[in-house]
Order: structure tokens, then sequence, then C-alpha cells
């Protein structure tokens, strides 16, 4: 009976010390961020935020840069700063919204959403460039001298801040697509250089489509994952296809509301044999819809391919072994 009870006693304080090894949400605490989107490389996973810095009392967002983490163990995260910024890019001015990077034949490249200056190539609004590197943590310059997407190339939403929220998918047979946009959701081929579009703007409106879109692929399947507004504020609700360019079969929500935070956003990756859900609200003390923390939990698939609700939690995941 005693060994028994030791026994017990043992396998409670490992289960307590795996518990208190775990990531905790959100899993960066030492500046707002947003708008994840994480990218593995040579076993590393390198997280790329938005940054927001607005006040308290602020009724909306105020975001100077973008920044880098990295992690090899999902619960520890290294930080590298803003290394990126709309001051980066000469036709640029205003806020870092969402943005991903993405690797490629030794470069990688950062997709941002930002506004115009209004020059001769642009009249001002929202705006996507493009920014390259040798390494994931930079440092970055321009990669064209000018925007990829401005705001008068798309024209089916009547406002100014609809080419936002760029994601970049290359396919098995190395065709890169670039979607993006909100309250639409549009997309382009992308030329090998990554910096060019190869063909026409395509516009198309998922289910409850907002903002946000993330583009992959799992087993011969097509993936588009969106911020949506299943009921307000937003939830993360996908799509399925049997091609990148469609058409897409609405699948149903993955993650409700979240906590404090009008808007959220989603970037996922597979690491070490396990699928994490990047995400954003508004949990830190003082935190709210315009200063939102990233935080991570697993996501499931079911035997169809179908994906199961992510669950949220405050005490993360486990590090990876
Ligand atoms: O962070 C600014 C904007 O809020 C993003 O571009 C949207 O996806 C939403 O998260």
């Amino acid at each position: 009976m005693k060994k028994q009870l030791k026994t017990y006693i043992l396998i409670l304080i490992a289960m307590v010390t795996v518990e208190s090894g775990r990531a905790q949400n959100p899993i960066i605490t030492k500046l707002f961020t947003a708008d994840p989107a994480p990218m593995v490389y040579h076993d590393t996973v390198f997280l790329y935020t938005g940054h927001d810095t607005a006040s308290v009392t602020a009724t909306n967002y105020h975001m100077p840069d973008w920044h880098v983490f990295s992690s090899t163990d999902m619960v520890h995260w290294k930080d590298y700063g803003a290394c990126l910024s709309p001051k980066n890019f000469s036709w640029a001015t205003g806020d870092a919204y969402a943005a991903q990077c993405i690797y490629r034949n030794g470069k990688f490249y950062w997709y941002v959403a930002t506004f115009h200056k209004k020059d001769k190539n642009s009249n001002g609004g929202a705006a996507i460039g493009v920014a390259v590197s040798d390494r994931p943590t930079g440092p970055f310059k321009d990669a064209i001298g000018k925007a990829l997407i401005t705001n008068e190339m798309t024209t089916d939403m009547k406002y100014g801040w609809d080419d936002i929220d760029p994601t970049v998918f290359i396919d098995d047979d190395g065709q890169a697509y670039l979607f993006w946009g909100n309250g639409s959701c549009k997309w382009i081929k992308l030329k090998d250089n990554m910096i060019e579009a190869d063909g026409p703007i395509h516009t198309f409106k998922p289910k409850h489509y907002i903002e946000g879109p993330w583009v992959y692929k799992r087993k011969g399947l097509y993936y588009l994952v969106y911020a949506g507004a299943g009921t307000k504020p937003e939830m993360i609700e996908y799509c399925t296809a049997e091609s990148p360019e469609g058409p897409w079969t609405y699948r149903g929500i993955i993650e409700g509301n979240v906590e404090n935070s009008f808007t959220t956003h989603p970037g996922i990756i597979d690491y070490h044999g396990k699928t994490y859900f990047f995400y954003h609200n508004g949990a830190l003390p003082t935190g709210g819809s315009y200063r939102r923390s990233i935080c991570v939990d697993y996501m499931y698939y079911n035997p169809d391919g179908t994906i199961k609700k992510v669950i949220q939690t405050k005490k993360g995941v486990k590090p990876v072994k």
C-alpha cells in the first residue's frame, strides 16, 4: 500500500512538473502582438507578428512595426525585436497590418499589409508590399521598390482598406499564390521571382468571410482558413477545395470568439508531428481589441480531413521533446 502511495505521489509530481513547463497563453507577454504568421525553417519555428502600441483608451490600431520570434520547443520564444516597419518601404505610410513570411530558393519573402502614400502609383489606401532577406530574421529590404498590390487594383470593395492580410502558398508543382483581402478574398498567381503577379486578380466571397486568410495543403486537400463573422465578433472559419484556385466549399468554424478582442487571426503549422493553431486575443492585463496578444493551441483533424474546433486554453501547448 505504502509503495502504491509513493508511486501515486511521484506520478502526481511528474504531472505537475510537465504542466508547469507548458507554454501558457498568451505566449508573448513583454509586448502586445497580433496577426501571427508562423513558419517552420530548418526545424525552428519562426513567428512573424504585428505589434500593437495603441493606448488603453484608443479606438483604433497603432501598429508601428513587425516583429520576429523563434522557438524550437514551442514554449520558449526568442525575441529578435522589430525586424521590419512601413518605414522600410519608401511608398508606405501608417500602420503595420497583418503579414506573412515564407521561404523560397534561398530567400525569405515577407508579404506585408500597410498603407500607401498618395503618389503617382496610388491615391492612398491599404496596399501590399514584399520585403526580402537572406535570413529569416533579416535584415529585410523592399524587394520591389513599389507596392505589389495597391487599392486601385481591386474595386469590388468600395472602401480603401480592403487590400490587407496577405498570405502566400506554394503548391507542390512550384506555383505560388498570393491570397489577401478584407470583405472579399482576392488571389493571384505569383511568378517564380515571388514579386510579380502572373495573371489577373480573382475575387470571391467565402461564407462569412471578413479577412485574414491562411492557405495550405494537407493530404492533397487545400485549406482556406480565415477570420469570419460566424457571430460577431470574429471567429475563425474555413473552406476546403481540390485546387488552390477553388471552388471552395465551406466547412465550418474552427475557433469561436476570443477573449477581449473583436478580431482574431489564424496561423497554422505542423511541427514535430503535431498541428499548432496560432491566433490572437486581448487577454493580457490592460489588453483589448487594439492591444492584442498571440496564443497557440493544438489543432486536430478528423479522419475525413475536416478540422475539429480548437479548444482555447490558458495553459497552452506542451514543450516539444
Ligand atoms: O492587425 C490589424 C488588422 O486586424 C489585421 O490586418 C486584421 O487581420 C485584423 O487582425
